[in-house]
């Protein structure tokens, strides 16, 4: 069985996302947020105290955007991943690690220094310079879609909508919505209308609720 390490909306949603697109049974571990303070034990688990923490029998992983490739590519083949002679699998994995090595990445810094260090560590000018950062790597996203498509590669829904989903999900909590540009704004409207992504939330939210966890943000 499937286990997988996850705190609520954290990029642990990704790998979350993909087991419910795929339709494959899971065991959810759900963690107060960082576990690495206030679940020790969970270092037992991933020393690095981050999530996610993915097991699929020998296998062990700890990379968001490689745990939803893996997903796709072992669970759910030619329907949630391209396969390589596919004429956009080069595409596909450009954008299933965009998601998190490009725009993921400038969030952390958001999230960092504008809300988890204490308030004499904070640096509102990073946290700016950063949003900026991140609402410009948004225009490659405006672009991947100005042909009309609905999805990011070859037709239909698969892992690179999922990492770049989860982007669009955390920017949105950080309260930039309002800024994605429109095409942008549209995509993240039908990510959110999917089924496996509500039932990602309905499994988080249920996890939650029987561990009396609150948002993480
Ligand atoms: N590149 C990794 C990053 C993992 C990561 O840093 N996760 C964050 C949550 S989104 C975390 O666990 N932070 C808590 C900590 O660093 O203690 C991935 O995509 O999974």
């Amino acid at each position: 069985m499937i286990s997988l390490y996850h705190c609520s909306d954290a990029r642990s949603f990704r790998p979350l996302w993909a087991l419910e697109e795929a339709e494959v049974d899971y065991q959810l571990h759900i963690l107060p947020f960082p576990p690495r303070v206030r679940d020790k034990s969970y270092l037992e688990i991933n020393p690095l105290g981050t999530i996610p923490a993915f097991f699929d029998g020998e296998t062990r992983m700890t990379e968001s955007a490689a745990i939803v490739e893996y997903i796709a590519a072992r669970y759910a083949p030619g329907r949630l991943s391209l396969l390589t002679d596919e004429d956009e699998f080069g595409r596909y994995l450009n954008y299933l690690h965009f998601g998190e090595a490009t725009l993921t990445f400038p969030q952390t810094l958001i999230l960092r220094y504008a809300m988890f260090e204490p308030a004499e560590r904070r640096q509102p000018q990073v946290a700016q310079d950063y949003r900026q950062w991140f609402l410009a790597r948004l225009s490659g996203i405006a672009s991947a879609l100005s042909d009309g498509r609905d999805w990011l590669c070859r037709a239909r829904f698969s892992g690179a909508d999922i990492s770049v989903g989860y982007a669009l999900l955390l920017a949105d909590m950080l309260k930039m919505g309002d800024a994605f540009p429109g095409p942008v704004g549209a995509y993240w409207d039908r990510l959110q209308a999917r089924p496996g992504f509500q039932r990602a939330k309905a499994a988080q939210a249920k996890a939650m609720a029987e561990k009396g966890l609150g948002p993480t943000l």
